[in-house]
């Protein structure tokens, strides 16, 4: 492996040795390492990460869209006499591209960004307020970017509608023979449908807005300051396409608001905390709030029940199709994976008064 990422290094003219190899091993797609490379006595850290090319078809596009993303934040930081130095920063190879693509694989590397730390999980509310000050400001100086010009990386990505249809479709098909298994999933699903489509129907009927959305916004991928332990910046910007808001805010509440794991099996550990889920509220709307329309407002809470019977969806699809787009650590985690979804959609559903009325308390839109 070295000598692979030696050879990796010199393609990106990186000069030096590298030093050290650790995988990081928080996310569920891509693989990403951690690297150290000496060059005359100093150390500089670096991000290896090899691509899933089974998950992302075109990764080409990806880095495409990466690069403008990246430029448009730089260009916008610096307008207010702010660093771009917080911006992820990708190496390029001789011939100036921001990858590399083999027979064996697709290849990219950042700069770590230094003095920085990530959170799998989070129970610091200051940090989660942080967090989602982060994720809303990602947001907001996305708003003026051109969506047209961004290649769709993975299409109906958070298309919940589709994604249940899919599941659904191969619930019939059964292509493992896994599907006795998991009846009681598969009738939750269906009756979390009528909710959990409304807001595709809002954006049939032209009531939601898309807009330029990260999509991906577990609070894994926040950079925080190690010293000040405010979100620096927010990294994974392979899935930034148009969406809604609700997915960015509900995606985050769903990760980060959970008391447990997102594959937690002992599922009396699965709760929806109210005072996460205000300290990221509190923190995300306010840097939204000037640019969102009531009804957007208005479906932020839905946002994060939505997103949660999605991915439950998701997983069980996987688990159904022999678990071939998520890494999997045993036979059946797709499985707990969905469960645990379910349980949290559960709270979610029970909780949706509560957490409009928050929403509402601090964004001053009336319910
Ligand atoms: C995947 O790779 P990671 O962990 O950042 C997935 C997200 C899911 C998440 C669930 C491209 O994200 O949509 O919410 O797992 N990313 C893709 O943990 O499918
Ligand atoms: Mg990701």
């Amino acid at each position: 492996m070295k000598q692979k990422f030696q050879e990796l290094a010199g393609i990106f003219c990186l000069p030096g040795e590298i030093e050290s190899i650790d995988l990081i091993s928080n996310g569920n797609i891509n693989a990403t390492y951690d690297v150290s490379i000496r060059h005359e006595g100093q150390l500089r850290r670096f991000v290896f990460q090899k691509l899933n090319i089974y998950v992302f078809k075109n990764p080409k596009k990806i880095m495409k869209n990466i690069e403008a993303i990246t430029t448009h934040i730089a260009d916008k930081l610096e307008s207010v006499g702010k660093s771009r130095d917080s911006v992820m920063h990708f190496a390029h190879t001789l011939d100036g591209k921001n990858y590399y693509m083999e027979e064996q694989g697709f290849w990219r590397i950042s700069e770590y960004v230094p003095n920085t730390v990530t959170y799998n999980a989070c129970d610091d509310l200051e940090k989660l307020r942080s967090a989602g000050a982060a994720f809303g400001e990602f947001q907001t100086m996305l708003a003026d970017f051109d969506a047209g010009s961004l290649y769709e990386t993975i299409p109906n990505f958070h298309n919940t509608r589709s994604r249940i249809a899919v599941l659904m479709r191969h619930v019939n098909e059964d292509p493992c023979g896994r599907v006795d298994e998991v009846e009681a999933e598969v009738k939750r699903i269906r009756e979390f449908k009528s909710l959990a489509v409304r807001l595709n129907e809002l954006v049939d009927s032209q009531e939601l807005p898309l807009r330029v959305t990260h999509n991906d916004t577990k609070i894994n991928n926040v950079l925080f300051d190690r010293d000040s332990g405010e979100a620096k910046t927010v990294i994974d910007l392979d899935t930034v396409m148009p969406g809604l808001v609700a997915h960015d805010f509900g995606d985050a509440v769903r990760f980060a608001a959970n008391t447990a794991a997102e594959d937690e099996a002992d599922l009396s550990k699965v709760k929806l905390d109210m005072a996460r889920f205000r300290a990221f509220a509190e923190g995300f709307i306010p840097e939204v709030a000037q640019s969102l329309t009531r009804t957007e407002v208005k479906t932020l809470s839905l946002g994060a029940f939505t997103m949660t019977v999605e991915l439950a969806a998701r997983f069980l699809d996987d688990y159904i199709t022999g678990d071939q787009y998520f890494k999997t650590l045993y036979r059946g985690h797709n499985l707990v994976r969905t469960r645990c979804q379910l349980r949290l959609a559960e709270e979610m559903y029970e909780h949706l008064g509560e957490m409009n009325k928050i929403i509402a308390e601090i964004s001053g839109v009336p319910f």
